[in-house]
């Protein structure tokens, strides 16, 4: 491996660590910076990889991409301090790290980019209160909306509206803007857009998928060695894990895929892994490619006629809207939010979310997903895996650790609000206004999957019906204080009326009997 572990002759000045997921080139703590008085940290540690047991995939991403970051910083003429995770002195924790690094170095400065979750934030601010030298940490300016911006905007709201964060994004960043200032095509939010069902004979693009080079396949090895328990297999790891590979990732999606993702971006098919989703979350999380730059890229193929609106606008919308939305309400909440259970649930994970063995197919499938790439679409999260485990009063810590390990784009800044917030409701509608709750007839409606099931899904009650049905309307009866007087949800408790005491009776007691059979998962999976 071509990674520089250089011992610098003249007097360090300044030592600049970063961190796995602060990979762009770009990054504000190299900006301005000279190389000749710079030395560059990177840490391979196993306290992070095993926190929570991360997906083998995840790690490999992780540390893959790392290394070729390091390479290319090295061939760029910066020195680097590589620390791999088999070093015989590694210590296993950025504390630890940081403190043999300036034992090596003697630097004068520290400057780093502020980390991107609490618990780093935490331990780092903790060790530089013991370290006797300067330390700056810097702004992630490759976020578009900053914290502290962030903050301003939720201090002046009684509530935190996505949709009114997202129009003054799209005013800060022009994108999709007249010169006028009016949104292009006249509408702020083409969502409605955005909810087609799969068509019968679609077909969708192959996800480009990226051979391990030697590097990544010596990564590949390591976490083999060092973490066989973690869950998920290695032999599909096809993620791009450089800059370059992330450009290419992009321009793949653009032109095979974003034409149909608007149109169908809550569809679900079985063993399209894809359909027309980017599949660009884990290479804009760890900073291989930018908000900035996929947008810019979308954008301008919408201009060139490439895509149309509603995929365009949906598409700069999660980004722009929901990733920036996202990670302001998590600096804004934590730590508080992270206990958060509005609803009381209480229910250990089912033990079916790691094995995947179970009878429900559209659950099968999204464990599959998830095994196999290290990946579901947003609708496998939110209304089957996320939607399941809120029907079924699964703690929403439990939920929130099982998307934490699974997931290579998951990052607790980003997790976090999607679990708690978005999917389990735990937060008490702070981040949304209606629990994302939905029975066996959405799932039917959006997907294939019934078809494929044992399951009936327009049975109602008894052993054979779909477990949606029923967990759903004993979802909604159980929360029937919290929710009766939610005026977007008054359809559903107007319809629960109409069943009368007898339906109601026989719904709440297959919801029941289902709920017994469900078997725990061992603690073991997320934590040794
Ligand atoms: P696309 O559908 O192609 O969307 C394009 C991009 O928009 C994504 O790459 C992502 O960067 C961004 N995006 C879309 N939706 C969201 C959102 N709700 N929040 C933030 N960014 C969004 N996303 C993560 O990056 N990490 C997570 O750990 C994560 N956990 C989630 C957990 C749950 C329960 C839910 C409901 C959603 C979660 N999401 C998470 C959001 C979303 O599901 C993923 O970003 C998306 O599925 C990634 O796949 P993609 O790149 O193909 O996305
Ligand atoms: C997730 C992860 C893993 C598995 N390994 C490392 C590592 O060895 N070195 C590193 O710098 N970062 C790693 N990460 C990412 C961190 O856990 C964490 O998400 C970021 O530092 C953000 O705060
Ligand atoms: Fe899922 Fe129910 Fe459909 Fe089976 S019948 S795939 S459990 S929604």
């Amino acid at each position: 491996m071509s990674v520089a572990t250089q011992q610098r002759s003249a007097a360090v000045t300044v030592l600049v660590p970063i961190l796995g997921d602060q990979l762009s080139h770009a990054i504000a703590s190299l900006r301005n910076r000279s190389r000749s008085d710079t030395v560059v940290l990177m840490m391979e540690v196993a306290d992070e990889a095993r926190y929570v047991r991360h997906h083998k995939q995840k790690i490999i991403f992780i540390l893959a991409a790392m290394r070729h970051f390091a390479a290319e910083l090295a061939a760029a003429g910066w020195t680097v301090d590589y620390i791999r995770l088999d070093d015989a002195d590694n210590s296993g924790s950025f504390a630890g790290e940081l403190t043999r690094a300036v034992a090596r170095h003697r630097p004068h400065a520290i400057a780093m980019v502020e980390p991107g979750e609490w618990r780093v934030r935490q331990a780092i601010d903790a060790w530089r209160a013991r370290f006797d030298g300067s330390m700056d940490i810097l702004e992630d300016d490759r976020f578009l909306c900053s914290i502290s911006e962030f903050r301003r905007w939720a201090g002046q709201r009684s509530t935190l509206v996505m949709e009114y964060f997202y129009r003054d994004m799209r005013r800060k960043t022009g994108l999709l803007m007249t010169p006028d200032g009016a949104p292009v095509g006249g509408q702020w939010n083409l969502d409605d857009q955005n909810r087609a069902p799969p068509k019968k004979g679609q077909t969708y693009p192959a996800p480009l998928r990226f051979a391990p080079d030697a590097v990544t396949q010596e990564v590949i090895a390591l976490v083999e060695d060092r973490f066989p328990d973690h869950f998920g297999n290695t032999a599909t790891f096809a993620l791009p894990v450089t800059a370059r590979q992330a450009q290419q990732a992009l321009a793949h999606f653009i032109d095979q895929a974003l034409p149909h993702f608007g149109t169908f971006q809550d569809a679900m098919v079985a063993g399209e892994d894809l359909l027309f989703h980017s599949w660009l979350s884990p290479a804009l999380n760890i900073g291989l490619l930018t908000a900035g730059e996929a947008t810019a890229a979308v954008a301008a193929a919408y201009e060139a006629g490439k895509a149309p609106l509603n995929a365009a606008e949906g598409f700069v919308r999660q980004l722009i809207g929901w990733r920036e939305y996202v990670r302001g309400y998590y600096w804004l909440e934590m730590p508080g939010v992270a206990d958060a259970n509005a609803l009381g649930a209480e229910r250990p994970l089912p033990e079916f979310f790691w094995t995947g063995e179970t009878d429900m197919f559209c659950l099968a499938e999204a464990v599959r997903n998830t095994r196999d790439n290290a990946y579901a679409h947003h609708i496998q999260r939110l209304m089957v895996l996320g939607n399941f485990a809120m029907l079924a009063g699964v703690r929403p810590q439990d939920v929130g650790d099982w998307f934490l390990t699974v997931y290579a784009d998951a990052f607790e800044w980003v997790e976090l609000p999607n679990v708690l917030g978005m999917s389990q409701y735990a937060d008490g509608g702070r981040l949304g206004t209606k629990p994302y709750a939905g029975g066996g007839a959405y799932i039917n409606r959006m997907s294939n999957y019934c078809g494929h099931c044992s399951y009936d899904v327009k049975a109602k009650t008894g052993p054979q019906a779909c477990p949606f049905n029923a967990l759903y309307w004993d979802f909604l009866a159980r929360h029937e204080d919290r929710f009766r007087s939610n005026r977007r949800m008054a359809n559903m408790y107007a319809n629960w009326d109409r069943m009368g005491p007898d339906k109601q009776q026989a719904y709440r007691k297959s919801a029941a009997a289902f709920l017994a059979g469900l078997i725990a998962a061992a603690p073991g999976w997320v934590r040794a």
